[in-house]
C-alpha cells in the first residue's frame, strides 16, 4: 500500500487531520486499531473552542453540530458556597464555546470518509514506524490477521498516548515533561436534564466537582476521588449525595438526580514530549502531549495540532516550500504550553490535594475571589478556557 500521508490513529485528531487534508486535494491514510462502535463509544471530551468549531465548520464537518450542539457563553465558579458567572463574550471580544461531545465529532467525521471514500481502515493496528529519516517511511500493520506495510512520504502519529508513533523519534532527541497529580476523576452520565445552563466548576472542602451536559437531557457530572478508586465502590446514591454536598449554595438551588448510565474513573496526568518531528514522522494530539481535564483543552489541542499541520502541508503542496512543515513543532509547543500551564492551574486551584494545609486551601481561596472580584483576572480565565486562536 501506498500513500502520501499515513494518518496512524483514528481518534479526533487522525479523523480530523484526513477531513482537512482530504478536502486539500491530498491523498491519504488512516489506520486505527479499534473497531468502529468502539472509537464512536469512548466517553470523552465535551467541550469544543471556539477555534475548533470554526475548523470543524470550515472543513464541512459542523452540519450537525451547529444544529445539536449548545453554544455557551460562559461557565460558573462555585467556592466558598457561592457562585459567579465568567461571561465569555464580554470578556474574550466575542468568543465562545460550544457543547458537543467528542463521540458525536468522531461520529460525523467518520461517517463523511466513509462517504466520500477516504481510506480509513478500523482493525488496523500499527506495531512500527521505520525510516523516519529516510524519504519513503514505512508502516507496519496488522489488518484481518495479515502483516501489511504502507509506504508514505510522510507519516503522521495521531495514536494517542499509548500509541506506538512516539517511539519513531529516537530517544537521544527526545526530551520528555510529565506530572501526574494524587487525585483522580469519577466520570458519570447520568438520563436527567442538566441541572444548570452552563459548566459548573466546583471548590469545596471535601473535594472537586464539574456539572456538564451532553444535551438538554443527559449530564455528564464529575467527582475529585483517590488514586485507585474503584467505581464500584460508588453507588448512585453515593454519587448523587457526593455530588450534592460539593456543589452545595447559599441559594436557592437543588442537584436534579437522575439514573447513572456509565462510570468510569479517570487518572489525571500533564505530560509533553518535544519535538513533536522527527524526520519525516509528526505527531499530533495526545501522542505528543496529556493535559488534566480540567481545562477542558485535550482536545482542543489536537484539533489545534492537525489545522497547523494540513496547513503546512498544503503550503508545501502549493509553494514547494517545507517552512512551515519546518515550524510545526515549535508552532504547536507554544500553544501546548499555554494549555499546560492552564491546565495546570485549573486543577490545582480547584481540587484538594491529600493532606492539604490549610495555608493551600486559603491560597485557592483568594486565587478564586481574584478571578471573581477583577475583571482582568477573570479575562484571563476567559481566554484560556475559549482557547487562543489557531492562528
Ligand atoms: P485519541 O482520542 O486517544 O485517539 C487515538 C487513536 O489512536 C488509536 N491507536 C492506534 N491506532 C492504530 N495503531 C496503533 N498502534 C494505535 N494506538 C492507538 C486509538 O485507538 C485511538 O482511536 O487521541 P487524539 O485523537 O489525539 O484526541 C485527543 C482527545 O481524545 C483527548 O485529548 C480528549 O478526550 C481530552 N479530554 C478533553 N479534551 C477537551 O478538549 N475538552 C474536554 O472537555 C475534555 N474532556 C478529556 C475530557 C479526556 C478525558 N479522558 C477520558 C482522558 C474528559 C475525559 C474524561
Ligand atoms: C465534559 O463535558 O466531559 C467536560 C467538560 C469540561 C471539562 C472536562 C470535561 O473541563
Amino acid at each position: 500500500m501506498r500513500t502520501t500521508v499515513g494518518i496512524i490513529g483514528g481518534g479526533p485528531a487522525g479523523l480530523l487531520l484526513a477531513r482537512l487534508l482530504h478536502r486539500a486535494g491530498i491523498d491519504c491514510t488512516v489506520l486505527e486499531s479499534r473497531d468502529r462502535e468502539y472509537v464512536e463509544r469512548r466517553q470523552r471530551a465535551g467541550i469544543l473552542e471556539q477555534d475548533t468549531v470554526d475548523v470543524l465548520r470550515a472543513c464541512g464537518a459542523g452540519e450537525r453540530m451547529d444544529r445539536e450542539g449548545l453554544v455557551h457563553d460562559g461557565i460558573e465558579l462555585r467556592f466558598d458556597r457561592r457562585s459567579h458567572r465568567i461571561d465569555f463574550p464580554s470578556l474574550t471580544g466575542g468568543r465562545r464555546v460550544m457543547v458537543y461531545a467528542q463521540t458525536e465529532v468522531v461520529k460525523d467525521l467518520i461517517a463523511l470518509h466513509l462517504s466520500d471514500g477516504v481510506p480509513l481502515l478500523f482493525g488496523a493496528a500499527v506495531r512500527a514506524v521505520e525510516g523516519a529519516d529516510t524519504d519513503r517511511p514505512v508502516v507496519r500493520f496488522e489488518h484481518q490477521g495479515r502483516e501489511e506495510t504502507l509506504t508514505c512520504d510522510w507519516v503522521v502519529g495521531c495514536d494517542g498516548f499509548h500509541g506506538v508513533a512516539r517511539s519513531a523519534v529516537p530517544e537521544r532527541v527526545r526530551e520528555t515533561y510529565e506530572r501526574a497529580y494524587p487525585y483522580s476523576w469519577l466520570g458519570v452520565l447520568a438520563d436527567v436534564p442538566p441541572s444548570c445552563d452552563e459548566l459548573v466548576y466546583a471548590h469545596s472542602p471535601r473535594g472537586f466537582a464539574l456539572h456538564s451536559m451532553r444535551s438538554p437531557e443527559v449530564s455528564r457530572l464529575y467527582l475529585q476521588v483517590p488514586n485507585g478508586t474503584d467505581p464500584a465502590d460508588w453507588s448512585d446514591e453515593r454519587v448523587w449525595d457526593e455530588l450534592a454536598a460539593r456543589f452545595a449554595v447559599d441559594a436557592d438551588w437543588e442537584l436534579e438526580r437522575g439514573p447513572i448510565t456509565s462510570k468510569a474513573v479517570l487518572p489525571m496526568r500533564s505530560f509533553v514530549t518535544e519535538p513533536m518531528r522527527y524526520g519525516r514522522v509528526f505527531l499530533a494530539g495526545d501522542a505528543a502531549h496529556i493535559v488534566p481535564p480540567t481545562g477542558a483543552k485535550g482536545l482542543n489541542l489536537a484539533a489545534a495540532d492537525v489545522t497547523v499541520l494540513a496547513r503546512a502541508f498544503v503550503h508545501l503542496e502549493e509553494t514547494g516550500s517545507a517552512e512551515l512543515l519546518d515550524a510545526y513543532s515549535d508552532t504547536c509547543l507554544r500553544r501546548v504550553w499555554r494549555a499546560e500551564h492552564f491546565s495546570y492551574f485549573m486543577t490545582t486551584t480547584l481540587h484538594t490535594d491529600p493532606g492539604q494545609s490549610g495555608f493551600q486551601t486559603r491560597l485557592q481561596l483568594s486565587q478564586l475571589d481574584r478571578i471573581a472580584s477583577s475583571p482582568h483576572a477573570a479575562a484571563e480565565l476567559a481566554e484560556n478556557y475559549t482557547g487562543l486562536p489557531f492562528g
